[in-house]
């Protein structure tokens, strides 16, 4: 139910909704805006309200069961009641939400569970944007305003990902962290569970004791520990390697561990592990010792009809297409994405730079990066475990030159190391570039590269441990003159990795293209400029590759997506190599044949 500023005042969550006006279907997960005719509902900016009624089994409060509600999201910001009272509420749209319920339900009953979202924007909010308000009169009816923001996505709206209720004995395990690392040929598991206690009814339970038990891939028994804590050493471990770097891929363990207390009460919970080690130094990444190349693309969670809406077959879908593309990478571009993603990158061995939602950041004060570390402090505690994720990204293309992006950056990193010590964290980056010559006197030929505005200017950079750049040579500047793109890359790239001795990748390149729009020669929108821009860059990479330090290239993007309506966008940001609906065009199979070959190369040498 949508609400223009009446819900709370009316108290909408103390009785199912469809009592206090016209309620609309709605589809959970999905996002609400593409669902229905109803321009209203597509555009709308503000409080939308979600209720569900749902009967949980008396025999759970006989069985004195802990009971968990999970949002896998909400977006943006959500405030959650149960049977009529205020339950939990959180900021940010892309992490889960949790609350125990146990003494709040009503057994053997009717429940009532009503959530209320609003996706307004702010200065205030990661990601940021502004409410623009009319108040010319003779232009605008009365309120008028509309939402902007600093990206280019769709900011959709709703209940996201899945909605659970899950049952744990009194005593339960609170969370598990996983390490690993490999010695010789062994590999060394170090593990850390902690455990909580709801007390339901009088309880006796004293001593509370974990023990492991570690089984492979096929579900056969290695080896079992004691204690809550401790460390693993298996001897001829099967490590967790990248797809296409092994011919087993995606190698996980399973630590079932088990929690009990004095009366019996006992909670598994089956812990999967991926064996791997990562290094990192001025040059080089490393995945188990051996130097990793990145061959990736950026994504988005975005389909027809479900906007960002969890979809189970579009999951599996988009991993059989980056295993066709030979890719071994992508970055959770611009958000943290779902979990059930995350399960399958696990698993088919593809490697995760981890997004936060801060996109196009700006304005650094220490209210906004207080926000920000508390929501890198939640994307560790939720992935922290997966082996695929091998670097966390703060955030995608900040304002960077801003001079208080310095210590702002500084402190955003420090605080995701202290989170997680183990993994590489970046940030990426667009500004302080090598801009091809001032406008020109001469427009109509193309210019090479001047200096003009010092990368000093750029403030993340030197707090990061690798460098990502966004750059779209021949798109958004020199557009049409595809000639320049591999001098601009290498000169700027090189660049980058001079000024700051780190390794360097490039974390966006492309062009947009309309699926069946041909010109040859290239033409801007034909598959065949974007086509023809990709393989420029290739040459552009090869040489950098040659240098040492270039680790890894990631195209702009992996399929269509939508974008709020505008002059620069038909139908959305065209530069996918898939369309929206995933099929081919000619850039993906171009990409195709360069993915397959540097698998062949990193392989063999
Ligand atoms: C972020 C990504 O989400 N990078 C943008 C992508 C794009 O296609 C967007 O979808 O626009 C590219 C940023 C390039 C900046 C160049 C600015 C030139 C303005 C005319």
């Amino acid at each position: 139910m949508l609400d223009a500023e009446k819900g709370f005042r009316e108290e909408w969550y103390a009785q199912p909704l469809s009592k206090s006006g016209p309620v609309i279907s709605m589809a959970v997960p999905s996002s609400y805006n593409d669902i229905t005719q109803d321009k209203d509902l597509r555009d709308h900016i503000g409080w939308a309200w979600y209720d569900r009624l749902f009967y949980v089994p008396s025999r759970w409060q006989t069985d004195k069961q802990r009971v968990v509600l999970r949002l896998g999201s909400a977006h943006y910001n959500s405030i959650i009641y149960l049977n009529g009272h205020s339950l939990t509420s959180h900021e940010g749209g892309h992490l889960p939400i949790m609350a125990d319920i146990t003494t709040k339900l009503v057994y053997g009953k009717e429940n009532l569970v009503t959530v209320a979202i609003n996706n307004t924007l702010t200065p205030e909010t990661i990601p940021q944007g502004t409410i623009v308000k009319h108040n010319d009169p003779s232009r605008y009816p009365p309120g008028y305003f509309a939402q902007s923001y600093n990206f280019d996505f769709t900011n959709y709206a709703g209940i996201h990902r899945p909605v659970y209720i899950y049952t744990t004995p009194q005593t339960f395990i609170d969370d598990i962290l996983i390490t690993t690392d490999i010695n010789g040929a062994n590999g060394v598991i170090t593990y850390n569970v902690t455990h909580g206690n709801t007390m339901i009814g009088p309880s006796r339970s004293g001593e509370v004791g974990c023990s492991m038990k570690l089984l492979d891939n096929e579900g056969d028994h290695v080896t079992s520990a004691m204690g809550c804590q401790g460390t693993i050493e298996i001897s001829n471990a099967s490590l967790w390697w990248p797809y296409l770097m092994s011919e087993n891929p995606g190698y996980m363990y399973t630590l079932l561990v088990a929690v009990s207390d004095a009366d019996g009460n006992l909670d598994l919970y089956p812990q999967k592990v991926g064996i791997r080690t990562l290094g990192w130094n001025s040059t080089t990444l490393t995945i188990n010792n051996k130097p990793l190349y990145l061959r990736g693309c950026g994504k988005h969670e975005d389909a027809d009809i479900r906007g960002k809406g969890v979809d189970y077959a579009l999951i599996v879908k988009d991993f059989s297409l980056l295993k066709w593309l030979g890719a071994n990478s992508f970055r959770t571009s611009h958000y943290p994405y779902a979990e059930e993603i995350m399960d399958m990158a696990d698993k088919e061995g593809i490697m995760i730079i981890d997004e936060s939602p801060a996109v196009g950041l700006s304005g650094f004060d220490e209210a906004l990066m207080n926000k920000h570390i508390s929501v890198m402090q939640e994307l560790v505690q939720r992935d922290k475990n997966r082996p695929s994720v091998i670097m966390w990204s703060v955030g995608n293309e900040p304002k960077s030159n801003e001079a208080a992006a310095l210590n702002y950056f500084r402190d955003v990193v420090a605080a995701t190391h202290t989170a997680d010590p183990t993994r590489p964290v970046t940030c990426v980056l667009n500004l302080g570039k090598v801009v091809s010559a001032t406008k020109s006197a001469d427009p109509s030929r193309p210019v090479t590269c001047v200096l003009n505005k010092p990368k000093e200017k750029e403030y993340a950079a030197s707090s990061l441990d690798v460098i990502l750049v966004n750059r779209y040579y021949s798109w958004y500047g020199d557009t049409g003159h595809l000639e320049v793109i591999k001098m601009q890359t290498v000169t700027e790239f090189s660049e980058w990795h001079l000024l700051h001795n780190k390794p360097v990748m490039i974390s966006e390149y492309g062009a947009g293209s309309l699926p069946g729009y041909h010109m040859d020669p290239a033409w801007t929108w034909s598959e065949e400029y974007q086509a023809e821009l990709m393989i420029r860059n290739f040459e552009a990479f090869d040489e950098l590759r040659s240098k040492g330090y270039f680790v890894g290239e990631m195209i702009w993007n992996f399929a269509d997506f939508s974008t709020p309506q505008g002059h620069t966008r038909p139908g959305g940001n065209r530069k996918g190599i898939f369309t929206r609906s995933r099929q081919p065009k000619m850039a993906a199979h171009v990409l195709r044949y360069r993915y397959h070959n540097l698998a062949n190369d990193t392989l063999t040498n």
